[in-house]
């Protein structure tokens, strides 16, 4: 026996136990070695039962997710066909289920007879959300177990259940209280199993699934999320297999299930979502921090700065129930800043995501100022502030003045130099930038912006406090606009010069949406406020002065007061929540494009998709070169989680590495030629794609 499985006898009770750290993940030698140890306790004329467990922190966390795109992840006993030896047990199976029985681990569990599992277990069927359905009879035995409805809920929904709910829905059959013992308790099932001879399989409570259904519930259950799930295989083909749960016999749908499975399982959207899966891990291996580094504790926190941002950044602390002061200078500010919140936490209520008592705690944990003193004794301030150098480094003075030792000092700059704000303190090794992207409270993000001098603590620190309030933490080095918003200019300054070009505003937008980003830029820019993008240039117009065209539309319209949504007019005209087409904005560009000697003609969407998308990768892989990124994936998680990349698409690194690095060069190098002089000031490969491409690499790394 392997040392995968630990196996041994309890009277004519065999015990499996599933010990392939850290999830027990079903990769082929724990299929093999469960198989094994399967056939021996059947084989074995002693015994009667069998219990099987996990060892560790979780039941199994289902297939090794590593194998997929790999002859691995179907090599013998590929885990379907082993669940069904399973389900054919002529012995009574238990799965002991504590930590996680989560995909695969949970099917295992459907295939045995009982299942048993610990008060503070999580059991549930994640697979759409790397693009997959369940492969190994989660979507037949399942919906014969709870029903279809509900099984529909846990596959579609990828969201794991409580044991408590588990047990309400029937796919538990007990619950062991905290302090008891689940394995003594699964045991003792078992044998009460055998003194009644009870049956190895029980009848399955929904043997028709399909009963009390309505004629048209699937296709209901389909055009209802048609929006949601739009352009999506997965979820599509896992309904699809419980359709055919619905439609015929077990095996029938276990056939059925494995020719779907083998079609999300090749999809370049599994393989996309597999790799965000593996980008959100590795994100967090950062180097000179490791378990072994220091983390100081984070029990109270402040912000400075009431405003849009610092409200929401607030709301995060609150939401998990850390304490959170917010100063603000002036008194209206601050009380219109915690009305915004009470706001914010009221439409929460109304739409049955609060309850009005988890309201008023997070309201009560949340306490504003107009003193710097209440705040000198708080573990972590993060400044919220306009976006002014010098603004931000007198705020960070008075900081370093009244805050105690050892606290630690954050910045939610967007795109200033955290070194310069860091050099005015006494205490660079505790400043660091926390990126928020708006709004703070809702959006998945967080940079953190590693100073020169940020102390691996303080790093350490944010990155656990990150995990702590729901936040995607990526680290950044310092640049201008980090990782996100440096590679936001070439890919904005594309759609802007389209438009001067001959594009319309929504036709370039409509390119980035159809390939599945949540807004096209310019929308994007007319939401954040085209005052905004303005100041931002204002603040470094020296920088960018030496080819002005691409955002002299953008200027006009500040100039113009159309700012966006916020003035009911920018790229679009707004009507109410209505976002409407405006040939004003084109003839606007028609008369710049005149001024600035640009012939208007006729733009294709792939120029305006290879424009838009090769330029935001060809500064993505400069900032992986000049190490402000530290690897592909994190670049990846960036954009998906605070720009609307598709998780589909994998993000724009792994989107480049499916469209070919080949081709992402011959397409920058083209326009390079083609479009004279914006082409050759533009359109420049950077040295590291032209080495990729060169060597003939097809993954996005340093070389
Ligand atoms: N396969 C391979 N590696 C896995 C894994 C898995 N299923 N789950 C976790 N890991 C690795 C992870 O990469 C990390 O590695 C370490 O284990 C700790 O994970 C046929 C097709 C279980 C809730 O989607 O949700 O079954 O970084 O940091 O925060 O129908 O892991 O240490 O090198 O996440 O305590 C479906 C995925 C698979 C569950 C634990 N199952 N895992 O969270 O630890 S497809 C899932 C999780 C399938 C079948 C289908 C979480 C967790 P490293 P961690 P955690």
């Amino acid at each position: 026996m392997t040392t995968l499985i630990d196996y041994r006898l309890d009277g004519e009770v065999a015990l499996i136990g599933l010990a392939r750290p850290p999830v027990n993940a079903l990769g082929q030698p724990l299929r093999e070695a469960l198989a094994e140890a399967f056939e021996l306790a059947i084989a074995d004329s002693q015994v009667h039962a069998v219990v099987i467990y996990g060892q560790g922190r979780a039941f199994s966390a289902g297939a090794d997710i590593s194998e997929f795109g790999s002859p691995a992840a179907f090599a013998a006993p590929d885990l379907a066909s082993l669940l069904s030896r399973l389900a054919a047990s002529p012995k009574p199976l238990i799965a002991a289920i504590a930590g996680t029985a989560l995909g695969g681990g949970l099917e295992t569990a459907l295939a045995c007879g009982y299942r048993i599992s610990s008060a503070q277990a999580t059991l549930g069927l994640p697979e759409t959300r790397i693009g997959l359905l369940p492969g190994a009879g989660g979507t037949q035995r399942l919906p014969r177990l709870i029903g279809a409805v509900a099984a529909l809920e846990i596959i579609l929904s990828g969201e794991p259940v409580s044991a408590a709910e588990a047990l309400a829905l029937g796919l538990i059959d007990r619950l062991v209280p905290d302090g008891e013992d689940l394995l003594a308790a699964a045991t003792e099932l078992a044998r009460n199993l055998v003194a009644e001879s009870a049956p190895a399989q029980r009848a399955w409570r929904y043997s028709d699934p399909a009963r009390g259904l309505p004629t048209a519930f699937f296709d209901d259950y389909v055009a209802a999320r048609a929006r949601r799930w739009k352009g999506q295989l997965a979820p599509v083909l896992a309904l699809e297999a419980v359709k055919a749960a619905c439609a015929g016999s077990l095996e029938e749908g276990l056939a059925s299930e494995q020719l779907l499975f083998k079609q999300v399982e090749s999809s370049a959207q599994s393989a996309a979502l597999r790799h965000q899966f593996f980008a959100q891990r590795e994100a967090l291996k950062v180097c000179g921090v490791d378990k072994n580094t220091a983390r100081r504790p984070v029990n109270r926190v402040a912000v400075i700065g009431a405003g849009t941002m610092g409200g929401g950044i607030a709301m995060n602390f609150a939401n998990a129930g850390i304490p959170v002061t917010l100063l603000e200078l002036k008194g209206e500010a601050l009380d219109r800043g915690l009305a915004h919140i009470r706001k914010q936490y009221d439409s929460s209520v109304k739409r049955g995501k609060l309850t009005p008592l988890q309201l008023e705690v997070r309201m009560s944990l949340i306490t504003g100022t107009l003193e710097y003193a209440d705040i000198a004794q708080v573990d972590l301030v993060i400044e919220a502030v306009f976006e002014s150098l010098s603004i931000k480094q007198n705020v960070f003075r008075t900081l370093d003045e009244v805050c105690k030792t050892g606290a630690i000092l954050a910045t939610n700059t967007s795109t200033l130099d955290v070194d310069l704000i860091a050099a005015v303190t006494r205490r660079p090794h505790d400043v660091i930038g926390l990126h928020f992207f708006s709004p703070a409270n809702v959006m998945k993000l967080l940079e953190v912006v590693r100073g020169r001098e940020t102390s691996p603590q303080v790093l350490a620190t944010t990155l656990d406090l990150a995990r702590q309030i729901g936040k995607t933490a990526v680290v950044s080095g310092v640049c201008f606009g980090f990782i996100g918003n440096r590679m936001l200019e070439p890919y904005a300054r594309e759609a802007h010069r389209l438009v001067l070009e001959g594009a319309t505003p929504a036709q370039v937008d409509g390119v980035l949406t159809e390939l599945g980003l949540a807004m096209g830029v310019l929308s994007m820019y007319d939401l954040a406020g085209i005052d905004v993008g303005y100041l931002v240039r204002e603040s470094r117009r020296e920088a960018i002065a030496h080819d002005a065209s691409y955002f002299k539309l953008a200027d006009e319209l500040y100039a113009q007061g159309r700012h966006g949504q916020k003035t009911g007019r920018g790229f679009y005209r707004y009507e109410g929540r209505d976002r409407v087409e405006d040939y004003e904005v084109v003839a606007c560009a028609e008369v710049l494009a005149s001024e600035l000697g640009i012939t208007r003609r006729v733009i294709s969407n792939e120029e305006i998709h290879d424009r838009c998308l090769f330029m935001l990768i060809n500064e993505g892989v400069q900032l992986l070169d000049e190490g402000i990124a530290e690897r592909s994936g994190d670049i990846d998680l960036v954009w998906i989680n605070g720009y609307g990349f598709p998780a589909w698409r994998g993000g724009p690194m792994h989107y480049a590495e499916q469209l070919g690095l080949g081709r992402v060069l011959a397409g920058i190098e083209r326009y390079r030629e083609q479009l004279g002089e914006y082409g050759r000031m533009w359109f420049r490969p950077v040295p590291l794609l032209q080495r990729l491409v060169a060597a003939g690499q097809t993954r996005i790394q340093r070389l």
